[in-house]
């Protein structure tokens, strides 16, 4: 009776823990970064927890962002559904199965074709054995009561315990040790090859813009095509990188323009963002992305800007007060550690998941190095970063606030 007193104990518990350990994780949100209609946004596509159903999308501005046209397409059958999306109004569209989509994003004339995959967690595949011995546990447990009530000897009352503690172990084994036991992929994730870290041939890129010579004042495309550094052909598998499928950086030589744009892609290995430079002269380009499997990369480029100087003064940097930034030491040595502490007017918000980024340039633009905050409470943001050889540096420091992005330059002097 003791026994049996037990057994009914353990049950008790073993039914209340499975619920715990298998939490339904429906995948992450995705979040893709998006210079769209002269705005600065994330589009974010909520986690799905059952397909068929609405999948959420959502749209954050900074500081604002225009409302969205919204075309989902599945890419198994090919089926649309549309929707609007605006900051504080989400969109809801109907997916009808998992797998690959495409969502077109489209705002003032320009627009990008984001592919994706819906995905829906199918538990790691081992809950049948828990549920199993449970259940086995729970049919025997019934079947010793009334063997133990219509059979005097006690033999055939052990042999059922016994069985049915093989099944409770059973369970309390697999919940156990089920954070080490494999995953199962989720439905409608891209069946992937065992071994993942061969990694994938570096892109090879051509920036271009559209006009081929912009003029000074006038509105432009910057071009980014990537190619696969072995096959030639388009490479079109960019996993996102900091919230982005790929972040691009303008400098002008001199470093007073500044832009840090997240391109729309357009087509198949192709990312286009508008822009428009106020003199003419060189610019120099950044291209950070990051394929499937195969880790970052930063891609170099440039192209001229023709004409004469316009007037208008960079509207992406805002110049504030002397004495936000101060570098730790003043007098940085080449290979060591550095801090960059920035007092931000407002309070920072997560942008591209992070408080605040650091993009610095060599003088000359042969070096780009990019950093990122290491949370400090309050409104500062601190960097560390390591200079890393003798001489003059430009840096531009970057954060989110419920203003819009903030933007502060200065300059680092390395002695040799
Ligand atoms: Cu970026």
């Amino acid at each position: 009776m003791i026994r049996l007193l037990f057994l009914v104990g353990l049950l008790v518990v073993m039914l209340a823990s499975p619920a715990a350990a298998h939490d339904v994780k429906a995948g992450a949100d995705l979040r893709i970064a998006q210079t769209i209609a002269g705005a600065e946004l994330t589009l974010v596509i909520k986690a799905t927890t059952r397909v068929p159903g609405p999948l959420r999308v959502e749209v954050i501005g900074f500081p604002s962002a225009p409302t969205l046209d919204l075309r989902l397409r599945s890419v198994t059958d090919g089926r649309v559904v549309t929707g609007a999306v605006a900051p504080g109004r989400p969109a809801q569209l109907r997916v009808e199965e998992t797998g690959p989509h495409e969502l077109t994003v489209g705002a003032g004339g320009e627009s990008a074709v984001i592919p994706f995959r819906v995905l829906v967690d199918r538990g790691s595949g081992w809950e049948f054995l828990i549920y199993g011995g449970l259940f086995v546990a729970g049919l025997l447990l019934v079947g010793g009561l009334l063997t133990g009530a219509f059979n005097r000897r006690g033999r055939s009352a052990f042999v059922v315990t016994a069985v049915a503690s093989v099944g409770l172990a059973v369970a309390a084994l697999i919940v156990i040790l089920d954070p080490w036991l494999p995953a199962r992929s989720p439905d409608g994730a891209e069946p992937r090859p065992t071994d993942t870290m061969i990694g994938r041939p570096y892109v090879q890129r051509v920036v271009t813009t559209v006009p081929a010579a912009p003029a000074a004042g006038q509105e432009f495309v910057a071009r980014v095509e990537l190619f696969d550094g072995s096959t030639g052909r388009p490479v079109d598998d960019l996993t996102i990188h900091h919230e982005a499928m790929a972040h691009l950086v303008v400098t002008s030589e001199d470093g007073r323009y500044f832009r840090h744009v997240h391109p729309l892609r357009t087509a198949p290995g192709r990312l286009e963002v508008r822009l428009r430079a106020d003199r003419p002269g060189r610019y120099l380009t950044y291209v950070e992305l990051e394929r499937t499997d195969s880790g970052g990369q930063l891609l170099t480029g440039s192209f001229t800007v023709t004409g004469s100087p316009t007037l208008s003064p960079d509207p992406a940097i805002q110049d504030t007060a002397a004495g936000t930034v101060t570098v730790m030491p003043a007098a940085p040595q080449a290979g060591r550690a550095a801090t960059v502490e920035v007092a931000t007017s407002g309070t920072p918000r997560p942008w591209l998941g992070m408080a605040g980024h650091l993009i610095v340039r060599g003088a000359d633009g042969e070096f780009l190095g990019h950093v990122h905050e290491m949370g400090t409470p309050g409104n500062r943001l601190r960097f560390t970063f390591s200079f890393p050889a003798p001489g003059r540096y430009l840096a531009w420091a970057q954060y989110a606030t419920d203003r819009g992005i903030t933007t502060v330059p200065f300059t680092v002097e390395v002695p040799r």
